[in-house]
């Protein structure tokens, strides 16, 4: 009999179908998976997003072990935990006598390199959980000058036939968002996301993770994701029978009183191979089908996995590993301390952070219009704003966060995933959400004691980073406003904006 491989598994490659597995023999090959601090610790993550990696991949393993694998499994206080995947990788290759690793392409540079610089012979398979392999997007993405979401979208809704009409969009348009955000009103009862009962590996999970990294951001009480498959599954028809047809009116929406809306709350099911995007976008189709959801809803949360997702791990990949250092903007400030819960007067950013630390969840207009939003006006550091977001949320690894973060949001890679900065004033979170009627600021002041501190530093961005933004189109019309202004209004506006860029340097409460 041959020498067994190891067959690696990571926290978030939760699938029987993964690469690795269908490349080995349960009948020679044992399987590795290891929980291990260095995992828990290369960004401080929410502890509600370590449980349910490590109470996940405890019920993978038992399932593989049920169908006949044998699972070398690392449990993170074991005596023996080397605390790295590299080192566990070494200690069982020498306990199995193996020489070779079979291993899915992990989603972050980071452990590509540990893997390749291994003294095993180490074999790194796509991961073709994606309905675009990498190579596929790196040839859509061939001799463009710009790559924008849109036409990759297009591309995918042709290429795999979903919400198609023959070979016309279904519904006849490509995109309903015209039909799309409205504003809440937190009078209509919602459903919410489908909540979890921990049982008992959860629930020693949770013991385990409060003793170890109970000082990371983050509240671990009242914990309710699922942590396998029949659960992710279970959440997923619970969306689409109960959040699905009103996704597209509310999808911007933001409220105090509801931080999920009509969100699907899956993207952690995704993202550790619990669900996959076919399934999630068949499931949708279906529900527009049957009559069940509108077009503009299941065109618009389709859009968002087979469109966005897709898109942003093509970029991940294309881009490289130098990525994340990208700082076109050259900001270089501080994360303020409000963002891991020090308090601050401004009811958006409190609420979306205070949401952050007991559900390790926010809903994207959350993280792109009031967290994302407020440290590319204040001009905070993107690596330090990429850090935080890998952290606090539970579905962020760092193929899909790093796009969201260094591209989307922060413009920190000057374009390669968005066409211009998605910078606004209070106006627009005033416009949907209800954060600024009990704030301590005022939205409509544009300078001013009491003036939204959006608003000013809105002006101020759009100011200091004249040179590289006016010859945009799609932003002439708001310079050619700011131009209009008064100019002694425009200075006190810039001064007052300045005073309190100078405050946050100081750690001052805000
Ligand atoms: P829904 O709103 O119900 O959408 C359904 C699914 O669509 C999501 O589960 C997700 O898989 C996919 N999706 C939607 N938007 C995006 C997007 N922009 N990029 C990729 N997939 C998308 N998503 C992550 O999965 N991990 C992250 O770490 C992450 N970080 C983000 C950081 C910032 C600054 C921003 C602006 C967005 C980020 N997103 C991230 C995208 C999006 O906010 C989340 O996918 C979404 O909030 C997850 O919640 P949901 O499952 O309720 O999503
Ligand atoms: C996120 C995470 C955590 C918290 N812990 C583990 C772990 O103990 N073992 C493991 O195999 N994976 C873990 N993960 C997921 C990895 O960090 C993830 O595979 C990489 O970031 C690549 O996406
Ligand atoms: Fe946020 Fe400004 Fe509204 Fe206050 S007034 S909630 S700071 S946008």
């Amino acid at each position: 009999m041959s020498a067994p491989r190891l067959v690696l598994v990571l926290g978030d490659q939760l699938s029987e179908e993964i690469a690795a597995l269908k490349a080995a023999d349960p009948a020679r090959d044992v399987v590795v998976m290891a929980e291990v601090a260095d995992e828990a610790t290369y960004a401080p993550h929410h502890p509600k997003k370590i449980a349910f990696v490590l109470a996940a991949m405890r019920k993978f393993a038992a399932r593989l072990a049920q169908q006949g694998w044998t699972v070398a499994y690392t449990l993170l206080d074991d005596p023996g935990n080397s605390g790295s995947i590299p080192g566990e990788l070494m200690r069982r290759a020498e306990a199995y006598g193996a020489g070779e690793v079979i291993a899915t392409t992990p989603g972050e540079w980071r452990l590509i390199g540990l893997l390749d610089a291994l003294p095993l012979t180490v074999r790194q398979l796509p991961d073709d959980r994606f309905l675009c392999s990498n190579a596929h997007f790196a040839q859509w993405a061939e001799g463009r000058k710009t790559r924008r979401m849109e036409h990759f979208y297009r591309v995918m809704r042709r290429e795999s036939g979903i919400l198609m009409d023959g070979d016309a969009p279904e519904g006849g348009k490509w995109n309903f968002d015209h039909d799309n955000r409205k504003p809440a009103s937190d009078d209509l009862l919602r459903a919410g996301p489908l909540r979890h009962a921990p049982d008992a590996t959860t629930r020693a999970v949770l013991d385990l993770v409060a003793e170890r990294f109970g000082d990371h951001f983050g509240s671990l009480d009242d914990f309710w994701f699922a942590t396998d498959r029949d659960g992710a599954r279970a959440a997923l028809d619970h969306f689409i029978a109960h959040g699905l047809t009103e996704f597209g009116a509310y999808q911007d929406a933001m409220l105090r009183s509801d931080g999920f809306l009509n969100h699907a709350v899956i993207g952690l099911y995704l993202n550790a191979g619990l669900l996959g995007p076919r399934e999630v976008c068949d499931a949708a189709e279906a529900a527009y089908r049957a009559g069940r959801a509108p077009i503009n809803s299941a065109e618009g949360f389709i859009r968002q996995i087979l469109g966005w997702r897709e898109f942003m791990r093509g970029t991940y990949f294309l881009e490289g590993p130098g990525y994340m250092a990208r700082n076109e903007l050259g900001h270089d400030g501080a994360l303020p301390a409000l963002y891991w819960g020090a308090p601050t007067h401004m009811n958006c950013l409190s609420d979306v952070v205070e949401q952050t630390r007991r559900e390790a969840y926010a809903h994207h207009i959350q993280r792109l219009m009031v967290t994302g939003n407020f440290a590319l006006l204040a001009g905070v550091d993107p690596a330090a704003v990429h850090e935080w977001y890998l952290a606090v949320y539970a579905d962020a690894y760092e193929w899909v966060e790093a796009p969201n973060v260094i591209g989307m949001s922060q413009f920190a890679d000057g374009g390669a995933v968005g066409s211009k900065p998605y910078v606004s004033s209070g106006a627009y979170i005033d416009r949907m959400s209800d954060y600024c009627k009990s704030c301590a600021y005022r939205v409509r002041d544009k300078k001013g004691p009491r003036a939204c501190p959006f608003n000013l530093l809105y002006w101020h961005f759009l100011d200091r980073h004249r040179d590289r933004f006016a010859a945009n189109p799609r932003m002439a019309q708001i310079y050619r406003n700011w131009d209009r202004m008064d100019p002694a209004k425009r200075e006190t506006v810039l001064t007052e904006a300045g005073a309190l860029l100078a405050r946050l340097a100081k750690g001052e409460t805000v």
